[in-house]
């Protein structure tokens, strides 16, 4: 097989809508801003992934930044690992957090993509695995337990076999009700994670999590502000619930940090901010040294084919931000399962959503 080089860059801006907006304690999502990145290869093959670009304000730089990337890749081996390193090297000075790791994340999903396409394999095959069944949590905002009880029976129906919701819009005994009530719903035989999105400072984030310890909750997610490290150790040290944190995690040394800072018990890296399938490879060896269970966050399609090679796997976040571009939206089976589909990362774009959507 010949080797793909890079030829050109596409980033086309898409406002999707979401079936299902997320209320956070920090936020709304109401839409899905994305930014469709395609790398064509002078072998005629094309390598796509989506980026998800939380607010439809930062849609224009990231485009730009995509446009000014370009150049630097023309003619270079569509190589991941190696492009990587070349452009880690070239942003050393700047630094690479924030919209310009998220364009070199996903320029990675988007390169694997491509070798997996020209080799006719999914990408979990290239990493050395196989596509198998990985088990989904049904990823929501906050919720109205009386508003939305119908809706959380309809994702047990479907198969999940686990629920997150979202806490910390109001006061403890706020969080007490929605917990209280949704577990009345979704039974004792479902695995329930709250995520709080980093609204709560540490004592008060021990105080409400003691509170919670009756309701059997698998994990707590990111009680504090995800960079103080120092304040998820403090709360872990006294909660008695798993802390869960990584969405927010910039490339490896960041999940090294965390796991030196004794900041967590599971991890959730974001494969967009983390450095794409390649930036995943280094945290699971790390994950797997320090024996803890790794979960994705957000794009369930890339998601299952790392996580299906993550010595530690244990969650994949249902949230399908992208499924409103995608040709064949990600699904779970009758078990809550999501498995890997190829070629590639298994996504193509519906052209005719796509051009509806631009933005
Ligand atoms: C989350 C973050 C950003 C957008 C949507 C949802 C959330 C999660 O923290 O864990 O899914
Ligand atoms: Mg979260």
């Amino acid at each position: 097989m010949e080797q793909l080089t890079i030829r050109a860059l596409r980033a086309r801006p898409a406002v999707a809508p979401l079936a299902r907006p997320v209320r956070t304690a920090s936020g709304a999502i109401e839409v899905a801003p994305l930014v469709l990145l395609d790398v064509e290869t002078a072998q005629g093959i094309t390598g796509s992934a989506y980026l998800f670009a939380y607010t439809p304000l930062m849609l224009e730089p990231l485009v730009a930044l995509v446009a000014r990337i370009a150049p630097l890749l023309q003619g270079r081996p569509a190589a991941p690992v190696a492009v990587q390193q070349q452009l880690e090297r070239q942003f050393r000075l700047l630094g690479r957090q924030g919209l310009l790791g998220m364009v070199l994340s996903t320029l990675d999903m988007a390169l694997w993509d491509a070798l997996g396409r020209a080799a006719g394999l999914p990408v979990v095959s290239l990493l050395g695995g196989a596509p198998q069944p990985v088990r989904a949590y049904d990823s929501w905002g906050l919720v109205d337990p009386a508003r939305d009880a119908a809706a959380l029976e309809r994702s047990l129906a479907q198969g999940f076999r686990a629920i997150k919701i979202k806490l910390g819009e109001g006061d403890l005994a706020q969080d007490l009700a929605t917990v209280r009530a949704v577990r009345a719903i979704v039974g004792e035989g479902t695995a329930l994670m709250v995520d709080y999105n980093q609204s709560l400072a540490p004592v008060e984030a021990i105080r409400r999590i003691r509170a919670l310890e009756p309701f059997g909750l698998d994990w707590v997610e990111e009680p504090v502000a995800a960079e103080d490290l120092q304040g998820h150790a403090q709360v872990r040290a006294r909660s008695a619930i798993a802390i869960q944190t990584g969405e927010n995690w910039w490339f490896p040394r960041d999940a090294e940090r965390a796991i030196a800072a004794g900041a967590c018990d599971r991890m959730m890296p974001d494969l967009m901010k983390i450095g794409g399938i390649t930036g995943w490879l280094g945290v699971a060896g790390a994950a797997q040294a320090a024996s803890m269970p790794v979960s994705s966050h957000l794009f369930p399609e890339a998601s299952a084919h790392v996580l299906a090679v993550t010595p530690t796997c244990d969650w994949l976040e249902f949230m399908d931000f992208g499924a409103a571009v995608l040709a064949e939206p990600v699904r779970i089976d009758a078990q809550g399962c999501v498995t890997a589909r190829g070629p590639g990362l298994g996504m193509a774009w519906d052209e005719a959503a796509v051009a509806r959507y631009a933005a």
